[in-house]
């Protein structure tokens, strides 16, 4: 399997742990959505990272069609979607609100690194900030510990703990301004897991794809 897309992309990031964390082998294509949009076309109808690509060529894409299937490839007990109720929608309804909550920190880091100062809406970042703020609370409210669910790292976990790598390294100004000691801890123990650093958040990848959309 090829995994296709860069370490600074929480959708990428939550794809490779998963592998990780299943034992399960995959090489990687470091391309850009904004570098190498061609390329990124012709693999994804949409330009999106992450897409996977399978032994057979077939490719997968969207985050959670990729978990859905990864974790098809191992027997139920080791799943990160728990495969029995209640479990199961309990562990889906944390992710929903950790997915929300990453699209919230892409699109408000989209407007600060990608978009001219001159484009900027105030209005669109405020929002933004109110969804990010509420999302947090209804997280750190569920007071991991050591997990948000249960008593093993599920798929929320995952979701959950890289969303907060991303604020604090796309947003850090915001992150600064966070109180979520319980969400921040959670974080910390997840990323210090092996899947986890085997996948970290990439610096150097984000840097290779800087940039204003539209400016060169
Ligand atoms: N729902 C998608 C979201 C993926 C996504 O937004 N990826 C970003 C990179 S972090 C991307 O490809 N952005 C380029 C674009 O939207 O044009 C998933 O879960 O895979």
């Amino acid at each position: 399997m090829i995994l296709i897309g860069q370490y600074d992309s929480p959708f990428v990031r939550r794809v490779a742990v998963s592998l990780h964390w299943h034992g399960l082998p995959f090489e990687r294509r470091v391309l850009s959505v904004f570098n190498d949009l061609t390329a990124m076309l012709a693999i994804n109808p949409l330009g999106k990272v992450p897409a996977l690509q399978l032994d057979d060529g077939e490719v997968l894409f969207d985050s959670r069609a990729i978990v859905d299937y990864v974790d098809g490839l191992v027997p139920p007990e080791r799943r990160l979607v728990p495969a029995q109720e209640p479990d199961r929608h309990r562990v889906l309804r944390i992710e929903a609100v950790a997915i929300g909550l990453t699209e919230k920190l892409y699109e408000r880091a989209f407007e600060q690194n990608r978009r001219a100062p001159e484009k900027r809406d105030q209005a669109v970042i405020e929002r933004t900030e109110r969804q990010i703020a509420s999302a947090l609370a209804w997280l750190e409210a569920l007071n991991p510990s050591p997990w948000l669910h249960g008593e093993r790292l599920t798929i929320a976990d995952v979701s959950t703990a890289i969303a907060l790598t991303h604020l604090r390294e796309k947003l850090p100004t915001l992150s600064s301004r966070v109180n979520a000691p319980a969400l921040m801890a959670h974080r910390d123990r997840c990323e210090a897991l092996d899947a986890f650093s085997r996948a970290a958040f990439s610096a150097s990848e984000a840097r290779q794809s800087q940039g204003i959309v539209g400016s060169s």
